[in-house]
């Protein structure tokens, strides 16, 4: 089972490219945080990246949220993708665009390879969500395939919101999907609030969970926050997505060094059972 074998084990056969890649840097680097770096301004951005680049393994971005200076968006948009990336090398890490496609596989073609953003250009790995079927999955690989870099995809097999409606039947069905060998080595794994699959010969999903604090909580608009130990050490995720929790502190990097640190241990405790 993937949740008590290391990082480092599984980075040598994981099934996809960009999925040996992340695992290795977490074995390196010593790090399952990702950095959900929830901003509007680009500057503030990129100097948060650039303070917490060292203590992350993943930074999560929403590129339609963040406020670019409207007369030279494109070029705006290009340079701060290109900065990210930059800064994704110098300290290694990989982009997540958390785009959540969900539309037909010609529709996401077009919003993953073009429009303003270019994710496919960028992003390492993005995500979508099951509801429209496969179809979602095979337009999206079509895209990527055509970049020349690893790319995975995550599947979103249920929500950190409170009432979603993932979970249960939904997940299975998108666990069946995520199974098919046409995308074997694409689909990297979930965003889910506990372990997902493993129980099939060579399969690793690795499985992105968000609603994470230091404390258990919630925020008044449905989000449900859970501690890093519980998300990694008892519910056997692999990646902590951590928001405001870091992007709202007052010393961010103080209070990522903690996140890390308690993700990191509740890692190493559940690998050693
Ligand atoms: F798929 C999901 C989900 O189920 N819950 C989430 O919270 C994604 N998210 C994202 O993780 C959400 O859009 C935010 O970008 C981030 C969590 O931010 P927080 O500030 O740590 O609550």
């Amino acid at each position: 089972m993937p949740s008590t074998q290391t990082y480092e084990s599984r980075s040598q056969t994981h099934p996809t490219a960009a999925g040996r890649k992340l695992l290795q840097i977490m074995a390196q680097k010593r790090t399952n945080l990702c950095l959900s770096v929830d901003h509007t301004d680009p500057e503030k951005i990129l100097a948060l990246v650039r303070q917490l680049g060292p203590k992350i393994c993943l930074l999560k971005t929403h590129i339609d949220i963040i406020a670019f200076p409207p007369t030279t968006a494109a070029s705006s948009i290009k340079s701060f993708t290109t900065k990210l990336q930059e800064l994704s090398r110098e300290h290694a890490f990989m982009i997540f665009e958390d785009r959540k496609f969900a539309d037909i596989g010609s529709t996401v073609q077009h919003q993953y390879r073009g429009g303003v953003y270019e994710i496919a250009s960028w992003a390492d790995i993005t995500n979508a969500h099951a509801v429209p079927g496969p179809g979602i999955i095979r337009g999206l690989k079509e895209v990527a395939d055509g970049i020349g870099q690893p790319r995975g995809l995550l599947l979103l097999a249920e929500m950190s919101s409170k009432g979603n409606l993932g979970g249960g039947e939904y997940q299975q069905r998108t666990l069946a999907m995520a199974r098919d060998r046409e995308w074997r080595g694409f689909v990297m794994g979930f965003i889910a609030m506990k372990e997902v699959g493993g129980g099939e010969e060579g399969e690793d999903f690795i499985v992105m969970t968000p609603g994470v604090g230091l404390q258990v909580g919630g925020d008044g608009l449905g989000q449900q926050y859970r501690t890093p130990e519980e998300v990694v050490g008892r519910d056997g995720c692999d990646v902590v997505i951590v928001g405001r929790g870091i992007v709202g502190a007052d010393d961010p990097v103080a209070i990522a060094e903690v996140y890390r640190e308690r993700s990191w241990r509740a890692y190493e405790g559940r690998v050693k059972k």
